[in-house]
């Protein structure tokens, strides 16, 4: 696999700032040298620029740096539409505004490839507000339904040049969700499963579901993975902490199963806050989760689980 690894340091989408020094910390904790090591080619491309532009005034008065978030998205899109050539991009940030632009650009580069995108969602937040109903302005909160073509974007965001088709998300981890997102999830169809579906069933049957769809429809599969889908107990450095978050081996599990099913074509890895981290456990916890994604395992396995 060719690995390419893009730093994204936008924090202006985030409640608290921190979060322009994780593609810093995610390189420092040994991410090149960890996917060298299972024999990987790795590349990596650098830093995305932000391409300032010119932004209206929106009408809601609580939203927080739209031009900023604007003018990262343009760049963010054009730049990992470019890295989706070939290869597996793997997208360090920055906040999770960032995926308004990883999901534009790995949206359109599916749809030249005639095939469908699908995304793994993992979070402890749906990201699915609008500008309209978000109530913190802050626009980590936002890129999900962005990028799968909810209303109230245009004339503000980039044009998509091909939204995510909604009934292909699947959310998993949820477990703080506002009312507008909730009504939002549900109408537009994406799939949830919250921190209690995974607790009564467990994350493997439920993301082997998912996975098994993904496989029938020959898709292609980006993981969004934000740092507050892992309990806090085990991943501080996240400014957007909800208890109960997944266990270490729940993560583990899903980056293992996620890596047999050869399905995952690009990967988010956001919302790292390196000013909260403990002596860098978080950043290395993150190296190792994308280790696992990408093959490392306990012991060889007789047989696939796909
Ligand atoms: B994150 C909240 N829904 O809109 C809001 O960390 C939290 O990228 C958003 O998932 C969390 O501010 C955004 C309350
Ligand atoms: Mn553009
Ligand atoms: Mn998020
Ligand atoms: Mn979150």
């Amino acid at each position: 696999m060719h690995c390419k690894i893009l730093g994204i340091p936008v924090q202006d989408g985030a409640g608290r700032m921190g979060c322009e020094m994780g593609p810093s910390a995610l390189r420092t904790a040994g991410l090149v040298a960890a996917l060298g090591e299972l024999g990987h080619q790795v590349s990596d491309l650098g830093t995305v620029v932000p391409k300032p532009q010119n932004v209206k005034p929106h009408g809601n008065p609580a939203l927080k740096a739209l031009p900023e978030i604007v003018a990262w998205t343009d760049a963010i899109s054009e730049a990992s539409y470019a890295a989706g050539e070939d290869g597996m991009p793997i997208f360090l940030g920055g906040d999770h505004s960032m995926a308004a632009g990883t999901l534009a650009g790995m949206a359109r580069r599916a749809a030249e490839a005639d095939r469908p995108l699908f995304v793994l969602w993992l979070d402890a937040h749906p990201d699915f507000h609008t500008l309209d109903t978000t109530a913190s302005g802050n626009l980590h909160g936002v890129p999900l339904a962005y990028a799968s073509g909810q209303a109230g974007f245009d004339g503000f965001f980039p044009r998509l040049h091909t939204p995510i088709d909604p009934t292909r998300i699947c959310a998993l981890g949820l477990r703080s969700v506002d009312p507008a997102e909730h009504t939002a999830l549900r109408g537009a169809g994406v799939t949830v499963h919250d921190m209690r579906a995974i607790d009564e069933h467990g994350i493997a049957p439920l993301l082997r579901a998912f996975l098994e769809r993904v496989a029938a429809e020959g898709g292609r599969l980006h993981v969004s993975l934000d740092v507050d889908f892992l309990d806090p107990a085990i991943a501080p450095a996240v400014g957007t902490t909800v208890p109960g978050g997944a266990t270490f081996r729940e993560a583990h599990l899903a980056m293992e199963m996620l890596h047999d099913s050869g399905l995952v074509t690009s990967l988010d890895l956001v919302e790292l806050n390196p000013f909260l981290d403990e002596r860098g456990r978080t950043a290395t916890l993150l190296v190792d989760l994308t280790a696992s994604l990408l093959g490392r395992r306990i012991m060889d396995r007789p047989t696939r689980s796909h």
